[in-house]
């Protein structure tokens, strides 16, 4: 991917982008894929991150052709609304729910494909119906994973699976604990997404977290402790930027925030956001 964002070392910058924007959930960008994506980049974002609940529904042709026309490349492909809008979930009780949740995340890798593009297992994984059940979930959850992970592998598709908070999904919350899971269960081909949001509110020490992910690291999503864009809230970001730096993180970066105030003044308040957090964290500072 040719990197345009002007910032040192070789982590990539994309926005998030879905069919509509929803002031509930964290995508920066929805309407005309032409429009956002040459606004996008020229803003100095390298890519774009999809977020539908099914693949059938993106519009490839419009959305390639405006990548082409813009130097711009598909970085991922968020699956959660499959579990939001669709209820489909990894850890399904019911098997054929299961089966049709790792169907979709099968058609999502077949999508990322020729895009050499990543597939972020999230919100999909699904929540424990109580708290017997967790054993049997966590059983369920990494069978499902490796079948689509093999799957992902043969295509060249990476999968991230991501740590997210307890209000969301009520287990696998900080990224010790999933950084374990896909250790301990040797998932194939699967590394860990880690997002400061969620890290805000589980991650004692955000730094340390991303140094004991070390390689492990394959994806940042990057919104600030009140999920508006980066330098909005509380979260250090030149901290977040120089633990990045000091994993070798080289990676993508994707403003997975709220499009507020509105989507044009978060997309670039979020690039202006981590550029500044790049300047004091990533240049002059080993
Ligand atoms: C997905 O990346 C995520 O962070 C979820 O909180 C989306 O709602
Ligand atoms: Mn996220």
């Amino acid at each position: 991917m040719s990197i345009k964002n002007g910032l040192p070392g070789q982590m990539k910058l994309s926005a998030t982008l879905a069919a509509e924007l929803n002031p509930a959930s964290p995508v920066i960008m929805a309407g005309d894929p032409a429009e956002k994506i040459a606004q996008a980049s020229g803003l100095g974002y390298d890519s774009i991150e999809l977020h539908w609940a099914d693949p059938a529904q993106i519009p490839f042709a419009v959305i390639s052709a405006a990548c082409r026309e813009n130097q711009m490349e598909i970085s991922a492909f968020a699956t959660g609304r499959a579990y939001v809008q669709d209820g489909l979930s990894l850890i399904h009780e019911d098997s054929d729910n299961r089966t049709a949740a790792i169907i979709r995340l099968k058609d999502f890798v077949d999508a990322a494909s020729p895009y050499e593009a990543t597939v972020i297992i999230g919100c999909i994984r699904g929540n424990l119906p109580s708290e017997a059940a967790r054993g049997s979930a966590l059983e369920r959850l990494a069978h499902s994973t490796q079948i689509i992970a093999e799957y992902a592998q043969a295509r060249n598709v990476g999968i991230v699976f991501e740590a997210i908070n307890r209000f969301e999904n009520n287990y696998l919350n900080t990224a010790q604990e999933t950084a374990a899971f896909i250790r301990e269960n040797n998932l194939p081909n699967t590394k860990i997404l880690l997002d400061t949001f969620h890290m805000n509110i589980e991650d004692a020490d955000m730094s340390k977290a991303i140094h004991d992910c070390g390689d492990l690291l394959g994806y940042v999503h990057i919104a600030d402790s009140n999920r508006h864009f980066a330098g909005t809230g509380h979260i250090n970001f030149i901290e977040i930027i120089h633990a990045l730096k000091a994993v070798n993180y080289q990676g993508c970066i994707s403003a997975e925030c709220l499009p507020l105030p509105d989507s044009e003044a978060a997309l670039s308040g979020w690039i202006r956001g981590v550029k500044y957090a790049f300047q004091e964290g990533y240049d002059g500072k080993s």
